[in-house]
């Protein structure tokens, strides 16, 4: 607008889920002639991301990319390895990070910025130094509005909340105790300090920007936004869906799934995958893939299991006739494919062999689906996950089991599972609606659609 170059800081925190996000923004933003200089964490906390990170740089040269050093005694020890930091120490580091170096670093950026853009994890570590520097501070909230709309009331909320059946919030539907995440509920967890501490600080800042949209969320969007859910709430703003880029794709290796797919017949294939920190125990692996060969549904199953230790105390993983057992892995043969790597599941997704995906329920994994009209199984296992997949079946275009517990709760059984995947693979209903919110989602994404008109409304203000 008018001639102004529009420069946008953006800081992520530690985690895939975290990440993609904020590069997808990124590139939106970088489509829109926006100049933008992303901070990250080095090492990485996973390999995953700093792969993803270089490609993301090569495809974006024009990016301003700022590492710093995560300061933990353990990444200290072995700098450029990619011995994992626990995530918690990670996000601590993060967090000292922002509170010693990045008031000089964010006041130094030439031209100026227009705004910093940075993950809910460093909500509070960050709020003072954008005051101080009167810069207008906008965080990411990398989960649904429906998760953002019990994180904005979380401070008000009464402490025994664990002896209540439901919360109630003004605006939206109530949410089951049994979905909200032990973790805060807990009376003295850290999580629900922290939790309980940055809510109380909402309205403090410019905005939140949320990976949503409409068609998927309206009710949560206008609540919160009419201020019905909390008042003096500062503008919710959906930039979603954040579409999958280019520079996502790994080597060749996202090829492989892709060209089995293109065996199967149309919509026949049910996609598993379970994000990028679950791991299950092989015991539950075992059961979920005699679950889907008992469907009698084709399927693409990713694994991701506990690793054991060696005897020299090294994080090992198995191979995948370990972790199944060989008369397993020759049951499956027959209509699956397995993998115990990093998939492309964006592509995967919009495959047009899929025709289901039993998923975690991660946000990103949710609006990925969304995007390509794929119905969602739900098998929540943490976090946030329950009240996402709730998002989902509220919209009627997939469902979950709600006495499959949390993670670890209880073995889900392979009979379980399989009739629950047969039943939810011949649902008519949930693909005529997943194509709805596809259509949706397709057209907040187009030229003049909502994502452009949030932008507009963004730099108006
Ligand atoms: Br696993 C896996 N390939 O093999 P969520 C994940 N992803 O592309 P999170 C792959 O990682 P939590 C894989 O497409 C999505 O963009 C996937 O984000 C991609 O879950 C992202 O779905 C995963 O938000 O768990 O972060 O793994 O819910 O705990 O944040």
């Amino acid at each position: 607008d008018n001639g102004v170059v529009h420069h946008v800081a953006m800081l992520p925190s530690a985690g895939m889920g975290h990440l993609t996000p904020f590069l997808r923004l990124a590139t939106f933003f970088l489509n829109h002639n926006i100049k933008v200089t992303l901070i990250t964490p080095h090492p990485t906390h996973t390999p995953s991301e700093s792969q993803l990170l270089s490609r993301f740089q090569s495809s974006f040269p024009q990016v301003n990319q700022i590492n710093f050093n995560v300061e933990s005694s353990l990444s200290t020890q072995s700098p450029n390895s990619h011995i994992a930091i626990p995530y918690f120490q990670m996000i601590d580091d993060i967090r000292t990070f922002a509170a010693k170096a990045l008031s000089h670093l964010l006041s130094s950026l030439s031209p100026p910025l227009s705004f910093f853009v940075f993950d809910y994890f460093m909500l509070s570590s960050v709020l003072s130094i954008t005051q101080s520097l009167s810069l207008p501070n906008y965080v990411l909230f990398t989960s649904s509005a429906s998760f953002f709309a019990l994180f904005s009331y979380f401070s008000t909320l009464p402490s025994s909340l664990s002896e209540h059946e439901t919360v109630e919030i003004q605006g939206i539907p109530p949410i089951p105790i049994s979905s909200i995440s032990p973790y805060l509920l807990a009376p003295n967890s850290i999580f629900k300090k922290v939790f309980i501490e940055d809510s109380s600080q909402i309205t403090k800042f410019d905005g939140f920007f949320i990976n949503t949209f409409e068609a998927l969320e309206h009710q949560l969007l206008e609540a919160v936004n009419a201020g019905k859910v909390l008042p003096g709430m500062p503008p919710l703003l959906p930039f979603g869906p954040f579409v999958p880029c280019e520079f996502e794709k790994e080597g060749d290796q996202w090829r492989k799934p892709l060209k089995w797919l293109d065996d199967q017949p149309r919509g026949s294939v049910v996609f598993a995958n379970f994000g990028s920190t679950t791991e299950f125990g092989w015991d539950q692996i075992r059961e979920i893939a005699d679950g889907l060969v008992r469907s009698g549904i084709r399927f693409l199953l990713v694994v991701k299991d506990k690793k054991y230790f060696n005897e020299d105390d090294k994080k090992e993983e198995a191979g995948l006739e370990e972790v199944l057992g060989y008369e397993l892995v020759d049951r499956v043969r027959d209509k699956g494919l397995v993998m115990k790597e990093w998939v492309y599941q964006s592509g995967i997704l919009s495959h047009e062999a899929i025709g289901g995906f039993l998923s975690h329920c991660g946000w990103n994994s949710i609006v990925e689906a969304a995007w390509n009209g794929v119905p969602i199984f739900g098998w929540p296992q943490r976090g946030d996950q329950k009240m996402n997949a709730e998002v989902v079946e509220r919209s009627g275009w997939g469902t979950w089991n709600k006495n499959w517990g949390w993670i670890g709760e209880r073995l889900v059984t392979g009979e379980e599972i399989g009739d629950a995947i047969k039943v939810f693979m011949n649902n008519e209903s949930f693909k005529i609606k997943a194509s709805k919110i596809k259509v949706a989602a397709r057209k907040a994404r187009s030229v003049g659609g909502d994502c452009e008109v949030t932008l507009h409304k963004l730099f108006q203000k």
